[in-house]
C-alpha cells in the first residue's frame, strides 16, 4: 500500500447469526488487501434506534489503514454487505450486516452518496461506545441503557 489513510467504521447486525455476519465482515475486509492494522472494539448489544419493531442488534466499531478513496472504500463496504444477503427494505430496518463509514482522516465531505463523518454518528449511543473504546476521546459520552457491552471481539 502507498498512500495510507486512517478508516473507521461502525458495524450493525440484527438478523441470522449476529455475531458470525460481523465475523464475516471483518474477514472480508481484511482479505480485500485494503485494510491493515485492523483493530476491532467490543461488541455491545443494542436496542434498536429509528425503528423500534425489530431484533436488537450487535454492533461494533473498526479502524484500519487504506490505500483506497472514500468512494472506493464506500464500494468495497457496499459489495461486502452484498455478499452477505443483506437485502434492503425498510429505512433504519433490520438487516443481516450494515457497514458504515464514520472517519476517514480528518476529512469533511459531503455529495450525494457519502457524508463523512457520519451525520448521525454523534447522535447514536451504539456507534459512539465501540468508538470510545477504540479510539479513545475526551468527549464524555452521556450513559446510555440501550446499550451493553457483551465482550472482546476477536476475528
Ligand atoms: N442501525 C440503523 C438504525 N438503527 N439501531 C441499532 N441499535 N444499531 C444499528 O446499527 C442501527 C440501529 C441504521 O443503519
Ligand atoms: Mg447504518
Ligand atoms: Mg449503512
Amino acid at each position: 500500500m502507498n498512500e495510507k489513510h486512517f478508516a473507521v467504521l461502525s458495524l450493525g447486525s440484527n438478523l441470522g447469526d449476529r455475531e458470525g455476519n460481523l465475523r464475516s465482515a471483518v474477514r472480508r475486509l481484511m482479505e480485500s488487501g485494503h485494510a491493515t492494522d485492523l483493530r476491532c472494539a467490543s461488541l455491545y448489544e443494542t436496542e434498536p434506534v429509528g425503528y423500534d419493531d425489530q431484533p436488537y442488534f450487535l454492533n461494533t466499531c473498526v479502524s484500519f489503514y487504506t490505500d483506497l478513496s472514500p468512494h472506493d472504500l464506500l464500494d468495497l463496504i457496499h459489495g461486502i454487505e452484498n455478499d452477505l444477503l443483506r437485502v434492503r427494505t425498510i429505512k433504519n430496518g433490520p438487516r443481516t450486516v450494515d457497514l458504515d463509514i464514520l472517519l476517514y482522516d480528518d476529512l469533511h465531505m459531503a455529495d450525494e452518496t457519502l457524508i463523512i463523518p457520519h451525520p448521525r454518528m454523534y447522535e447514536r449511543a451504539f456507534v459512539l461506545y465501540p468508538l470510545k473504546e477504540l479510539i479513545g476521546t475526551d468527549v464524555k459520552i452521556p450513559d446510555d441503557k440501550s446499550v451493553v457491552k457483551t465482550g472482546p471481539f476477536e476475528v
